[in-house]
C-alpha cells in the first residue's frame, strides 16, 4: 500500500469514525437547568426523604454523571458561561444581578442558541433569565431588548432575574405578559416606587417572614429584593409558577415544525421563595424545600411525558443539572432548615450554593436519549460550560473561530461513547480554586465562598488547600503541605488558564 493509500484508508476510518458519532438527523435538544439543586438532592443521587421518580427515570435510562459541574456557585455567572462557552470570571459584571441589569451577553457573540440557529434550530428559552435585559434603563412597558432574542432565542418566556427579584411579571418575546397600559411597571433597586407595602414597613402583610434581605416590595404576600409599582394583571403568582413555565415548554415542543428544535427549559424550583402548589405541599419528608424538591420532578416529568406522547423521545437529547450547589436558609423563613429530617442536600460534598467546595458546583448532571445514549453512569469531569461546544459538534458543525473559548467538546463522552472528560476545570464563586485529575486546589488568598451572612461559610484557613478527591471527596483534610510540588502543579495551571484568553490549548 502506498503511502496516498495508506493516508486514505486513515481519511476513510476517520471519516467513518466522526460519521459514527454523529446522528443521521440532528436531534431535538432540550436542556432543563433546575435552580439550587444540590448533588444529594434525587433519588438517582441517593435522596430518600424525597422522592423524584421522574428525574430517577431521566436517570436510569440515560447516562448520569458523578462529576458534573456548573461554571460557578451561583446562577448568573453559571448561566453566562452555559450560553457563552466562556468562563465567567473572564468578564467583568457577570455575579448576581439585580432585576433591572442590562444584558451581559453582547449581541452578536457565539451563543449555544445561535450555534444551534445556524444549525438550523428553532430556538427557545423559557423560565428564569438573570442574564440582565436591555442596555441601562428598561421600560418595562415597551418592547425590552435587546434580550434573549438577540443572543438566539426564536422564542422567550422568561422570569427576567428570579423569583425573589423585582419585577415579579413574565417577559415574552420581549413584553411583559397580561400588562394592562392603564396600570404602567416601574421597577426600582434604589428606593420605593409607587404605594405598594413593603415588608420592611409592612411585616404583617407578609405570609412568609424573612430571615435576610427581601424586604423591599411585597408581591402575592411575599416581600422581593427591588421596588416595583404597577403591572397589577401581570403579576406572578408564585403558587403557579411550575405550571405556567411547564406548560409554556410543553407548548413549544409540541407546536408542529419542520425544523429540530433546542429548548432551554430554566426552572424556578427550588429557588427562594419556594411557596410550591398546594398539590405539592406536604408531599416530601423534608417540608417545603422537599416539596418544591417535588414540584420539580413533576415539570421534568411533563417534559418527558410529551416528548413520549408525541414520539419525539428517541429524536431528542434530554440534559438536566442545576445552576449550583444547596442552600437552606436562603432569605425566607420557609423552615429548610428545620425541616431537613437528615436529608442530605449536597450528599457527601462539602459547601454548598456559593462555594468553592464540590458542595457549591457539583451537581446533577443527566443525559439522556432514547435509543442513542446506553443507560449507565459516567464520572467523566464534565461543566455545563461544555455544552455548547457538545451540542453543537453533534450537529455536525464545526465551531467557529472564537466561539466558546472554554467549552471542550465532549460529545462523546455526554452521549456515553468515551469516559474521558476533561482534564481540568476552574471552580468558582467570588475567586477561584482549580480541579485537574483527582485534585483540587484553593488558594489561601481565597475566600472559598461568599462570607457575610450567606449559608457557605467559606474557607476557615488562609492556607493554600489541597485535596485528592478520590481518597477525600468530602474535602476533609487538606494534604497541601505533604505535597508541595502537586499543589505548585495545580496552582501553577490555574493561573495559566486565567491569563489566557481560552483555556482549550491546555492540556
Ligand atoms: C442573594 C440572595 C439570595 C438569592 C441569591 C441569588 C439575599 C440576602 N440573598 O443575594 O436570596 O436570591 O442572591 O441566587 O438577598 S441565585 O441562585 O440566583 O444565584
Ligand atoms: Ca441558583
Amino acid at each position: 500500500m502506498g503511502i496516498f493509500s495508506v493516508f486514505g484508508f486513515g481519511l476513510f476510518l476517520a471519516q467513518l469514525v466522526t460519521q459514527q458519532a454523529l446522528p443521521k438527523s440532528p436531534p431535538n435538544i432540550i436542556v432543563i437547568l433546575a435552580d439550587d439543586i444540590g448533588y444529594g438532592d434525587l433519588g438517582c443521587y441517593g435522596a430518600t426523604r424525597v422522592k423524584t421518580p421522574n428525574l430517577d427515570r431521566l436517570a436510569n435510562t440515560g447516562l448520569r454523571f458523578t462529576d458534573g459541574h456548573s461554571a460557578s456557585s451561583t446562577c448568573t455567572p453559571t448561566r453566562y458561561a452555559l450560553l457563552t462557552g466562556q468562563y465567567p470570571w473572564r468578564k467583568q459584571g457577570t455575579g448576581i444581578l439585580p432585576g433591572d441589569a442590562p444584558l451581559i451577553i453582547e449581541p452578536g457573540r457565539h451563543t449555544m442558541p445561535s450555534l444551534l440557529q445556524n444549525a438550523g434550530y428553532e430556538t427557545a428559552c423559557v423560565g428564569k433569565w438573570h442574564l440582565g435585559l436591555g442596555n441601562g434603563s428598561i421600560d418595562w412597558n415597551k418592547t425590552i431588548t435587546p434580550g434573549p432574542k438577540e443572543i438566539g432565542f426564536d422564542y422567550s418566556f422568561i422570569i427576567p432575574a428570579t423569583g425573589d427579584r423585582t419585577p415579579c411579571v413574565y417577559v415574552e418575546n420581549g413584553k411583559v405578559a397580561g400588562l394592562d397600559p392603564n396600570d404602567p411597571i416601574e421597577v426600582s433597586y434604589k428606593q420605593k416606587v409607587g404605594n405598594d407595602p413593603t415588608g420592611r414597613e409592612n411585616p404583617d402583610l407578609l405570609k412568609m417572614k424573612l430571615t435576610q434581605g427581601h424586604d423591599m416590595t411585597i408581591v402575592n404576600g411575599i416581600s422581593r429584593i427591588g421596588y416595583m409599582s404597577g403591572g397589577k394583571s401581570a403579576r406572578w403568582i408564585d403558587e403557579d409558577m411550575a405550571d405556567t413555565i411547564t406548560q409554556k415548554a410543553v407548548q413549544f415542543i409540541e407546536k408542529k415544525r419542520e425544523k429540530p428544535f433546542f429548548l432551554y427549559f430554566a426552572t424556578h424550583d427550588i429557588h427562594v421563595p419556594r411557596v410550591p402548589h398546594k398539590r405539592f405541599v406536604g408531599t416530601s419528608e423534608c417540608g417545603t424545600r422537599g416539596d418544591a424538591i417535588h414540584q420539580l420532578d413533576w415539570s421534568v416529568g411533563e417534559v418527558m411525558k410529551i416528548l413520549e406522547a408525541k414520539d419525539l423521545a428517541k429524536n431528542t437529547l434530554v440534559i438536566f443539572s442545576s445552576d449550583n450547589g444547596p442552600v437552606l436558609d436562603d432569605g425566607y423563613a420557609d423552615g429548610a432548615v428545620k425541616d431537613l429530617n437528615g436529608h442530605k442536600p449536597a450528599g457527601a460534598l462539602r459547601g454548598g450554593k456559593y462555594s468553592l467546595y464540590e458542595g457549591g458546583h457539583r451537581v446533577p448532571f443527566i443525559a439522556n436519549w432514547q435509543g442513542t445514549i446506553q443507560p449507565g453512569v459516567s464520572s467523566a469531569l464534565i461543566c455545563q460550560m461544555d455544552l455548547l461546544a457538545s451540542l453543537n459538534s453533534l450537529t455536525g458543525h464545526k465551531l467557529p473561530e472564537g466561539a466558546g473559548p472554554d467549552s471542550f467538546d465532549l460529545s462523546t463522552a455526554l452521549t456515553g461513547k468515551s469516559a474521558k472528560g476533561r482534564t481540568h476545570l476552574v471552580s468558582h464563586t467570588r475567586d477561584t480554586g482549580i480541579r485537574m485529575g483527582d485534585w483540587k486546589y484553593i488558594p489561601g488568598t481565597s475566600l472559598g465562598g461568599f462570607k457575610k451572612g450567606k449559608a457557605s461559610k467559606g474557607k476557615d484557613s488562609t492556607k493554600d488547600e489541597l485535596y485528592n478527591l478520590v481518597d477525600d471527596l468530602g474535602e476533609s483534610k487538606n494534604i497541601a503541605e505533604e505535597n508541595p510540588g502537586k499543589t505548585r502543579e495545580l496552582k501553577n495551571l490555574m493561573e495559566k488558564i486565567l491569563s489566557k484568553p481560552s483555556s482549550k490549548e491546555l492540556p
